[in-house]
């Protein structure tokens, strides 16, 4: 190797090892980590790929020269009878497929079974049984000398100090990971933080921390789990079960914890199978998991395939995309809402996470940038979970450039200059432009069009753009005058599909009060609300002269709802639209007022399963009596409806004394 080369590769490898020795610190010892693990990964990667080129820099305290977790000196060390390996991994169908193969010709079949498991994110360790009664129990540590947790691991509420049944061996050792549900770990967080503890950053590290906390009585506050995921055999007279799957099912009957989510399925089409559905149901599970293991399900089988250095070649870990990822903000944009609410954007160095590739995180608001303290050109964490919209986690401080500027809201809408007004009391700050912002005018079109509102099929987003942008269409009554030849002028705008969106626009016209005065987009006044407005007055009219308090004798609407009805209609230029609406031939079947209907002001609850009609078609036959259906009991509410199997509002509708009703005692009322 030339000397210059390898003088370059000696200062990245010193680079490598301070940076990895910091992280090791930050999330060993702190159990804080500063970096997302798949990032961490990349530098030891790294550092690995450079020693393996030049052996001769390769130096005994070197991070790579240490595996596992070294055992703390204040626990005892225990040797594993039997090591505890490590798991390959796979990131791909592809790389699953060839462990597929090569376990087929390894041992020369057509076909395998294998045993599915969720791959938890917890602490392995190993737990002795001896004649059924717990006595020892380590963590994997190097993975042949762990560290001695007995005491710890005694603690742990779900794990069996004595198993159950006859005929145990004389010596089990069973393998596993200890964890912390995701629930415990929120409840846990809001304790530490309430005593002003260190909270933790996910439930891994609370796992780790609780479970290496050298006083026992710390460990025993932490709701720690045990799950059990193997057998380790010394010896063939060991041996409990012909497959690993019934070598579980034999933990279980003797008490161990097993997760449920375990399967026997075959061949790679299997465990694919088997992948997709854990990774739908990750986000429902109670633990996390960080993807599923496969293992040739037949012991002797597992046997024969044996070892590559230190990992089973018969079982493999099947990863998930990583959730977390490190990027850079480009720039902080704010976007303009429907209400001129002003919401920050982060701009992001495109980044692959959670599966697919990351450009934007919405930051909410002025507090939430100020809180996490996001700057442009910083380096954030970014999480994407699951179909949740991506949001940057953190700021990775120590790599922020020198002249970072903080956020500062702008004082005048990006889009149309209008002055920008945040009151005292809200974290929202907002473009005072209304209509005349086109900003807003384009969210007001969109949601007038949108399927819950006047429904009107093929009016999008890059549409209403052009619409807005050409002066085409500057209120919603312009939609109601646009002509075919105008649309067709428009980009990818065929004059097949202009015809389509004009005769979507005339279809429209036929609607409902209710999701007309939902269209309007009236500030806090959603679907529900406009229901109940419709309902209750009957007619646009009335609603449009209503004054605040006549306002608020509608149930559920208070001051704030009343107040800003009042205002969008003192606006002459609101009105004057609902009247263009209403001569371009916008209309609706005549609503019964609340006065009208047989069951008028009257507020029922479903609970329960009827046997002659779905619970919409319930709902909708009270409403179309003048009643009114809510989710929850309270005082207020007139009937209770029960069906078979009904839930807690059942009982909470007894507690209060509110009239039960039955099936029958409904179709009666109805009638
Ligand atoms: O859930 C896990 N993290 C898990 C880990 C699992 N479900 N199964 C595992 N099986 C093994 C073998 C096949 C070697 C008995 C494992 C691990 N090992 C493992 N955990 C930590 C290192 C290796």
């Amino acid at each position: 190797m030339p000397a210059a080369n390898q003088a370059a590769a000696a200062e990245r490898i010193a680079q490598l090892r301070a940076e990895i020795e910091k992280h090791d610190y930050a999330y060993y010892v702190l159990d804080a980590p500063i970096i997302p693990d798949a990032e961490y990964d990349k530098l030891f990667r790294e550092l690995v790929a450079l020693e393996a080129a030049y052996p001769e820099l390769v130096t005994p305290d070197s991070p790579t020269q240490r595996v596992g977790g070294r055992p703390l000196p204040e626990f005892g060390e225990l040797t594993h009878r039997v090591p505890m390996l490590s798991l390959a991994n796979a990131f791909s169908a592809e790389e699953v497929e060839a462990f597929d193969r090569r376990c087929r010709e390894g041992l020369g079949v057509a076909r395998i079974r294998y045993a599915c498991e969720p791959k938890f994110d917890g602490l392995a360790v190993s737990l002795l049984y001896e004649n059924g009664i717990f006595v020892r129990g380590a963590t994997r540590g190097d993975g042949y000398r762990g560290e001695d947790v007995t005491q710890n691991l005694r603690t742990v509420r779900n794990l069996p100090l004595r198993l159950k049944g006859e005929a145990l061996p004389r010596f089990l050792e069973v393998r596993g990971e200890v964890l912390m549900l995701k629930r415990d770990f929120a409840r846990l967080n809001a304790r530490q933080a309430e005593l002003g503890e260190k909270t933790f950053a996910n439930p891994r590290n609370a796992a780790a921390g609780s479970l290496r906390q050298l006083d026992p009585r710390v460990t025993a506050k932490r709701p720690l789990r045990f799950y059990a995921y193997g057998v380790a055999e010394a010896s063939q007279e060991d041996r409990i079960a012909k497959s690993h799957s019934e070598a579980m099912a034999k933990l279980m009957a003797w008490g161990l914890p097993v997760v449920a989510e375990r399967e026997v399925v075959e061949g790679v089409e299997g465990l694919l199978a088997y992948y997709e559905r854990m990774a739908r149901k990750r986000q429902d599970l109670p633990y996390d998991i960080d993807g599923v293991v496969y293992k040739v399900d037949d012991l002797e089988a597992q046997e024969r395939l044996g070892f590559v250095a230190r990992a089973p070649r018969f079982a493999i870990a099947h990863k998930f995309p990583a959730q977390e990822a490190l990027t850079v903000v480009e720039a902080i944009e704010v976007q303009v809402g429907r209400t001129g609410a002003l919401t920050p954007v982060a701009r992001l160095s495109p980044v692959f996470v959670g599966g697919v590739t990351v450009t934007n995180a919405t930051l909410h608001n002025e507090d939430e940038v100020h809180r996490k303290d996001v700057r442009v050109g910083d380096t954030v964490i970014v999480r994407r979970a699951g179909d949740v919209i991506p949001e940057i986690v953190s700021v990775v401080h120590e790599r922020r450039p020198p002249h970072a500027r903080p956020f500062v809201m702008p004082k005048t809408c990006p889009v149309c200059g209008s002055a920008v007004e945040k009151p005292a009391s809200e974290a929202i700050a907002r473009c005072t432009g209304g209509l005349y912002c086109p900003a807003q005018r384009k969210q007001a079109i969109l949601h007038f069009a949108s399927r819950r509102a006047m429904d009107i099929e093929g009016l999008g987003e890059k549409l209403v753009d052009q619409l807005v942008e050409r002066g085409l269409v500057k209120s919603v009554a312009d939609l109601y005058r646009l002509t075919a030849h105008e649309l067709s002028s428009l980009e990818r705008m065929g004059e097949k599909s202009a015809q389509n969106l004009v005769t979507a626009i005339e279809k429209s016209k036929a609607t409902t009060l209710s999701r007309f005065i939902y269209a309007l987009g009236i500030r806090n006044v959603g679907e529900a609300t406009a229901k109940d407005l419709a309902r209750h007055f009957g007619d646009i009219k009335a609603l449009m002269n209503a004054s605040a308090d006549q306002l608020m004798a509608v149930p559920e609407v208070g001051p704030v709802i009343a107040e800003s009805i009042v205002h969008f209609f003192a606006e002459p230029h609101n009105r004057r639209v609902i009247d263009e609406l209403l001569s371009a031939g916008v209309h609706w079947p005549h609503e019964k007022s609340a006065e009208s209907g047989k069951l008028a002001g009257k507020t029922f609850v479903l609970t329960g399963t009827l046997s002659s009609l779905t619970r919409a078609a319930a709902k909708a036959a009270i409403e179309a009596a003048g009643g009114k259906v809510t989710e929850s009991v309270s005082k207020k509410t007139d009937f209770v409806v029960v069906g078979e199997e009904p839930g807690s509002k059942y009982d909470k509708a007894r507690a209060l004394g509110v009239t039960v009703l039955d099936e029958a005692q409904f179709l009666e009322l109805l009638r």
